[in-house]
């Protein structure tokens, strides 16, 4: 029997799966059948899985630290199309995923925030009188989102937290994002303090950027706030503007994880960053009226490309294309025209990989073996890149074929079991009240 992938179904919660392999060595070839049953047991709805997970922390927060506790959650997200784009004041297409970071939380009689971590199975203690510095520790989210709300006048009263989180970590999908937001929504609301979902968004960001040093543009903490349930999110990241586009019924989220991170991730976003920065600073000569690479046409970039080294030209290249691609992705689902939208995916994927240079094998491996199924209109890498998941636009009625295939191949080339979700986009952050 081969390891085999693991599927879960955020949409029906069908889990029941037995796999078995024949090996038909007899006949000089080798025969994989998977037969595979998917349960339909017991499906509770989202609410009630919610309600259900809700119950379960304030038991476990009983006996940890006694009383009772409100629990909030902030979902991860997948990115539809505009890929480092968010840092360079342009477009972006996120949907929060039902994925989540849950927060079990009450006040505290002194100014200390006791955290637990049931993924880590860790406890943390942070006082807020003291100064607070980071300990390059999963804490840092935490205590970096307190550090910016206090910075912002907002005083804090002590609290203990629990905290668990079922966002695969460090996987593109966005976990810090959410246990940010996650995190920013409970201090603030045990304290009696209400702000605007903006404010908190931006604060959360800060604290990636100043506390943590991640230096991520504003999307993801964005969408893990104020997504729409069933909708994807047009972000404009200079102005802040948004709208929700309604995700078709019949086509499904699938999310494939390549099961891979690759050490570069996070030095390499910050290269990318200063490459950005190094394109817009060659450009503002001839061109002095830009404020970001968002202000610059790729007709411009052309005509202009004598002035920039190759390296700088392709990284400007991917940003202003892919900002363009966006705004037609956005007119594509307006239309419902699908075919397009996955044709914008693959370009996307293909501008990420050659001139951004941030997928990696496995992630093209996966996006090439969607594109070989039945019912795809879409796959690209999703986030930041160096690994994690690809997303794909799948015909509702093609999931489960997809799933199978895609893992079996996957696996069969790479010898990894990858794991693969499907998920509908989900609403943003929240206090899940019972
Ligand atoms: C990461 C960052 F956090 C985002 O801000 C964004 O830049 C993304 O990579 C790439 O599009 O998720």
């Amino acid at each position: 029997m081969r390891p085999s992938a693991v599927f879960r179904d955020r949409t029906s919660y069908q889990s029941v799966r037995l796999n078995f392999v024949v090996d038909c060595r007899a006949f000089g070839f080798q025969t994989y059948l998977d037969i595979v049953w998917w349960a339909n047991v017991a499906r509770p709805s989202n609410l009630n899985e919610g309600m259900k997970i809700t119950a379960e922390l304030q038991e476990r927060f009983r006996q940890r630290y006694g009383g009772r506790a409100r629990v909030y959650r902030a979902p991860g997200r997948v990115n539809l199309i505009g890929e480092h784009t968010d840092y360079n004041d342009g477009f972006v297409m996120p949907a929060a995923i039902e994925f989540y970071v849950w927060i079990a939380i009450a006040p505290r009689s002194d100014r200390k925030l006791v955290l637990h971590s049931t993924n880590f199975s860790e406890t943390v203690e942070i006082d807020l009188q003291n100064s607070i510095t980071p300990r390059n520790h999963w804490s840092d989210y935490v205590a970096g989102v307190a550090v910016m709300l206090q910075r912002a006048s907002h005083h804090l009263q002590g609290a203990n937290l629990l905290i668990q989180g079922d966002v695969p970590m460090g996987s593109g999908l966005s976990s810090s994002a959410a246990i940010e937001v996650a995190s920013g929504l409970a201090l603030l609301e045990n304290s009696g303090i209400h702000v605007d979902r903006l404010e908190l968004v931006k604060l959360c960001r800060r604290a990636e950027n100043e506390f943590v040093g991640a230096r991520v543009g504003i999307m993801d903490q964005f969408v893990s706030s104020c997504g729409q349930a069933g909708h994807a999110l047009m972000l404009d990241c200079r102005s802040l503007e948004y709208s929700f586009l309604p995700l078709p019924r019949d086509v499904s989220l699938v999310i494939c994880n390549t099961m891979v991170k690759h050490a570069l991730a996070s030095g390499e976003y910050n290269t990318r960053r200063a490459e950005c920065e190094e394109g817009m600073r060659l450009l503002s000569r001839s061109m002095p009226g830009i404020r970001a690479l968002r202000d610059v046409s790729l007709t411009e970039l052309e005509a202009h490309a004598g002035t920039l080294p190759k390296l700088i030209y392709k990284r400007c290249r991917h940003v202003i294309s892919e900002n363009a691609r966006v705004t037609k992705a956005a007119a594509s689902l307006e239309q419902e025209d699908l075919d397009n939208f996955g044709l914008l995916m693959a370009e996307s994927h293909r501008s990420l990989r050659d001139e951004y240079e941030v997928s990696c094998a496995e992630l093209d491996l996966m996006v090439e073996l969607a594109g070989q199924q039945r019912g795809v209109y879409g796959a690209r890498m999703t986030g930041g890149g160096f690994g994690g998941c690809t997303i794909n636009l799948v015909r509702t009625d093609a999931v489960n074929d997809f799933q199978f295939r895609v893992a079996d191949a996957y696996q069969k080339s790479t010898g990894r079991a990858p794991q693969i979700f499907v998920s509908p986009a989900a609403e943003g952050a929240d206090e899940v009240k019972k």
